[in-house]
């Protein structure tokens, strides 16, 4: 276990200082301290990187793709601590594990505004900072010179947004474009002496995949394929049988995949109903004109219950892949700004979600477990003038290394007690953190919606170690080289007991290296 000192240092930024920025895009204050990157955070909500084309998925995303592609850095290997909404957002703001930030969890927590977070250090040393769109941290934001969030999950149409000190204002219009307008016309306004750190956070993709108008027609002749373990009988894996998230079983026709009819009410279609109500009148008749056919193929046909599965998996992957459309759109719209401006080479742009997603692997969609698909999150990167990595970082990196990152690139001292690592050396072009052998992980939201027991674990390069607990113990091990798609749980098998023995090692050092003392009381310390 490393130790760290009460503040480590602004260290890379001698390296930064040596390049020139024009003043209209970064400061340099009248002491001589280093030019500081302004910061543009582009983050979605549930964006897994089997839907991104820079990562191999199936469907365009090519202003995503861009940030990466034309002189910035795609990362490979970066994981989430805590895969759910609100626990991974407080975790970005803080670098810290969800235990020491206080929000576990999406139901019961509610996120103390009054801690340390990375926009209150930057805006404490002269940062103009800014926040709009996703909060989902039940209390207001902190540490922001202007912020606009929607109101909990937030709505695709006619969104509402919440504005200091506290007015919630309705607006027209469909939220992803209206995050972009809002964000691309709070840069304009900018005070252009200072540098800027910049959250852009879009509802979409979240469940239920509302698409806009124009783009309904989008991805209609895509036949998305099946994941291989699409039928996942989940052997050996009783956490993952419990689960309830499989697109068979548990994903609503109507208020998921919008096949939606009077006649065959299901368990959600009130819900969806109500999300309709919020639709304009005309945008409506279109929206239920278009996927009524679907609706009447669906519940009028014969179909077997794998045919029906596999109906609904292809509605879920083209209204999850119309949905990323206008999000694409807007990244592309914020390059552009930034080019135009000349705010290129000083600034860092990044693209993540706030967790992955199941796409159909193991049968499922959303998140929440351990699993490569869910504790993974897509993170690309556009790098400014004096950050030459390019291509694929594999090292492993966790949400909680953000924080400490952005604070380098503004020349502010790390907290001791920021749990990350800066990943400013792999910007530079590293290919390994000092001291990064394994990522830790813990997930609390149970018991709750899709049932996914509360778990702990750590993953090394290769091996993965879960233990499930609460109202039953479960353990896992998985040989990632072996087995990448999670299917054989090894735990029990002799010929792993030495790996097993060094992973729960490895385990008790990440939870006494985090202090995540509940977990080690659970694991018998
Ligand atoms: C809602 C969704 C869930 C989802 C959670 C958390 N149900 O409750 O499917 O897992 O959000 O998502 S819904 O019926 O309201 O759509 S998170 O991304 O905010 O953590
Ligand atoms: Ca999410």
């Amino acid at each position: 276990m490393k130790k760290k000192s009460a503040y480590r240092a602004a260290a890379g930024l001698s390296a930064v200082a040596g390049i020139v920025l024009p003043t209209a895009c970064a400061t340099k204050a009248k002491d001589e301290t280093p030019t500081r990157y302004n910061i543009l955070i582009i983050e979605s909500d549930d964006h897994t990187s089997q839907m991104i084309s820079a990562y191999g998925g199936e469907i365009e995303t090519p202003n995503i793709d861009r940030l990466a592609e034309e002189d910035g850095v795609r990362f490979d290997n970066a994981f989430v601590v805590n895969s759910i909404s609100g626990p991974s957002r407080a975790c970005l703001l803080t670098g810290k594990h969800s235990h020491k930030n206080g929000f576990t969890n999406n139901e019961h927590s509610v996120f103390d505004g009054d801690q340390q977070t990375f926009p209150k250090l930057l805006q404490a040393a002269g940062y103009q900072t800014a926040i709009i769109g996703k909060w989902h941290l039940h209390s207001l934001p902190q540490g922001f010179d202007h912020w606009e969030i929607l109101p909990g999950q937030g709505d695709y149409y006619n969104p509402a947004f919440i504005t200091a000190p506290n007015d919630t204002v309705k607006e027209k219009g469909y939220a992803t474009d209206l995050i972009t307008d809002k964000s691309i016309d709070l840069l304009r306004s900018r005070d252009k002496s200072r540098p800027f750190m910049l959250m852009v956070q879009h509802k979409a993709p979240h469940r239920n995949w509302m698409p806009r108008i124009q783009d309904l027609d989008l991805y209609e002749d895509v036949t998305f394929k099946l994941p291989e373990n699409f039928y996942d009988d989940y052997t050996g894996r009783p956490a993952a049988a419990r689960a309830e998230m499989n697109i068979g079983e548990h994903m609503d026709p109507a208020y998921d995949c919008k096949l939606l009819r009077e006649d065959h009410p299901t368990h959600y279609s009130r819900m969806y109903e109500w999300i309709l109500s919020g639709m304009d009148e005309a945008d409506r008749d279109k929206f239920l004109a278009f996927y009524r056919p679907m609706a009447d193929y669906y519940w009028d046909s014969k179909m077997t219950d794998r045919e029906r599965m596999e109906y609904k998996y292809q509605r879920y992957m083209r209204d999850y892949a119309k949905v990323i459309h206008p999000i694409d759109e807007g990244v592309g719209r914020i390059i552009d700004y930034l080019k135009e401006e000349g705010l290129w080479d000083t600034t860092i742009v990044l693209y993540l979600g706030d967790q992955g997603f199941y796409m159909g692997e193991h049968g499922w969609f959303d998140k929440r477990f351990m699993y490569e698909e869910s504790m993974h999150y897509p993170l690309l990167m556009h790098l400014p003038k004096g950050l030459d990595a390019r291509g694929a970082i594999k090292e492993l990196t966790q949400n909680i290394d953000l924080a400490p990152t952005f604070l380098e690139l503004a020349g502010v001292a790390i907290p001791g007690d920021i749990q990350g690592e800066s990943l400013v050396p792999l910007l530079k072009g590293a290919k390994e953190l000092p001291g990064r052998d394994k990522i830790y992980y813990h997930f609390y939201e149970y018991p709750a919606e899709h049932s996914v027991m509360r778990h702990y674990g750590v993953r090394d390069e290769r091996y993965k170690l879960i233990h499930f607990y609460l109202d039953r113990d479960f353990w896992e091990l998985y040989d990632l080289q072996e087995d990448p798609h999670e299917m054989k749980n090894v735990y029990d098998d002799p010929a792993y007991s030495k790996i097993v023995d060094r992973m729960r090692r490895e385990l008790v050092e990440a939870q006494t290296q985090y202090e995540d003392t509940l977990a080690l009381r659970l694991n018998g310390f």
